[in-house]
């Protein structure tokens, strides 16, 4: 949340509240966003009751995983003016990131990894902020009004205060839909402490479609609605540090950063527009990269090659376990094999845990006839290496 800038010397624009509203949508097109509306910041109490409802059956049921900053500030996250009790309205932007066509053509290049569209270009929160940061000092500057900017890791529901302003509504995924722009948008807001007319805000059109539901790898979705986090593989991928669960590991398929199989599968991406947003265009090494490459790098050439993008932001080591798991899922094994060989003696037990496990699905035999090295110190390891050895079936494939 950024702080204001000293009181401007001039004095303010006078404005009605139409005029000002007026000027803030024009100003945020013209800094590059592709959607503009207002919300109110006060919730109704019959909104707020079903939001923290709601929020609270999202906790009790765990769906965080080890989000565990998601249940701190739970209440403010729910309601805007509790976050900043003078806030009177939510101005919410939305970038659209849409690609060039649909993303999951790399699932079945088995020896690339699939990088969500979201990741692949400059990482969003750097644009999101910078612009957002431009049209609040454009506000202060000019009207002198107080506001405070928020993007993606402020306790604020932005797909809420998305639908709220009218941008579109939280579909059956959990993500916003926007009939302009499909899946692809991307959140952020600014709180204004005046009053400006609001947007209507967006209904359901979700209809009896359930597309996105049945295209989850992972089915991390418990019912209509509601996700849980713990089986998506945008949070094992990025959020979770540890080895991923033995039962997600062969879901994730070549999937080495995010998920996008739910929002692609969404019809309504059929009025989606490719982004225009030059710092959205994918990067050649984020679009399809060879897991053999990936698996070649070290913590500094993998700071350089991801310098700049959201992938950079999970570290090299978990980066790597997800590099491994889907060269295990790889359909060429001979090819994959020499990487797997190579991350079985890496520095990190993350890398090598999940190299052993990559290891028992191109070659099952393999782990039980070699054992573990004899200088594999790391408890987890060593677990790897057990459970690999002893899951093959009786027909000597491993299940
Ligand atoms: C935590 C988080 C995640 C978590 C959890 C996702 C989730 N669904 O909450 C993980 C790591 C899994 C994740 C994944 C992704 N994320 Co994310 N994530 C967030 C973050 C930081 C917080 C979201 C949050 O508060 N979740 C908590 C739970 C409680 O919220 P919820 O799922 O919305 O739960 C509600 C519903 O269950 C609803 N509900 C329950 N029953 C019913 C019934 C009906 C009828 C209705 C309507 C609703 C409803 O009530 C709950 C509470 O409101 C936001 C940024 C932000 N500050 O808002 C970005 C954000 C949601 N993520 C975003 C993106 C792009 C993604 C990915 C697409 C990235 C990727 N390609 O891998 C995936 C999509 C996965 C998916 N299907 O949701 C964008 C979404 C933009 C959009 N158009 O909606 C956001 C807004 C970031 C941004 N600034 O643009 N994300
Ligand atoms: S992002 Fe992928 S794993 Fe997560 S809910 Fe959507 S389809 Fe399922
Ligand atoms: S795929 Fe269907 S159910 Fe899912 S969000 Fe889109 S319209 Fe709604």
């Amino acid at each position: 949340m950024a702080g204001l800038p000293p009181r401007p010397k001039r004095p303010p624009k006078p404005a009605t509240p139409r005029e000002l509203r007026d000027a803030i949508a024009a100003k945020a097109l013209e800094l590059g966003f592709d959607a503009v509306a207002f919300a109110p910041a006060q919730l109704s109490p019959e909104s707020r009751r079903l939001r923290m409802e709601r929020m609270e059956e999202f906790l009790a049921r765990g769906f965080q995983g080890d989000m565990g900053w998601l249940v701190d500030r739970a209440e403010q996250r729910i309601d805007p003016s509790t976050l900043w009790p003078e806030a009177r309205t939510v101005v919410s932007v939305a970038l659209n990131y849409g690609p060039s066509g649909d993303p999951r053509f790399v699932l079945e290049e088995r020896e690339r990894g699939a990088v969500s569209v979201y990741a692949q270009g400059r990482d969003y929160h750097d644009v999101m902020k910078s612009r957002l940061k431009q049209l609040g000092r454009f506000i202060w500057d000019t009207y002198h009004e107080s506001l405070k900017v928020f993007v993606d890791t402020a306790p604020l529901m932005e797909k809420l205060a998305a639908q709220q302003a009218g941008h579109g509504w939280q579909g059956k995924h959990t993500n916003l839909v926007s009939r302009r722009f499909g899946s692809w948008l991307f959140l952020g807001e600014l709180l204004l402490s005046i009053e400006l007319p609001p947007d209507a805000p967006e209904t359901d059109h979700c209809g009896q479609c359930r597309a996105c539901l049945d295209a989850c790898p992972t089915n991390a979705f418990p019912a209509p609605y509601q996700l849980d986090a713990r089986r998506c593989i945008s949070y094992l991928t990025i959020e979770h540090a540890g080895p991923i669960d033995r039962e997600f590991r062969s879901s994730l398929g070549n999937r080495i950063y995010g998920c996008d199989d739910c929002l692609a599968a969404c019809p309504w991406n059929k009025f989606a527009r490719q982004s225009r947003e030059a710092a959205f265009a994918p990067r050649a090494e984020l679009q399809a990269p060879l897991l053999a490459e990936l698996a070649e790098l070290d913590d500094a050439t993998f700071r350089t090659r991801f310098s700049g993008t959201a992938v950079k932001r999970i570290g090299r080591d978990r980066f790597l376990r997800n590099v491994a798991y889907a060269l295990g899922n790889s359909a060429a094994p001979a090819a994959a094999l020499p990487a797997v060989e190579r991350l079985l003696t890496d520095a990190s037990p993350l890398v090598r845990g999940a190299a052993v496990w990559a290891l028992s699905q191109l070659a099952p035999g393999e782990p039980a006839r070699r054992g573990p090295p004899a200088d594999e110190a790391d408890a987890g390891v060593r677990r790897e290496w057990a459970e690999a050895s002893t899951r093959l079936t009786s027909t000597g494939s491993a299940d």
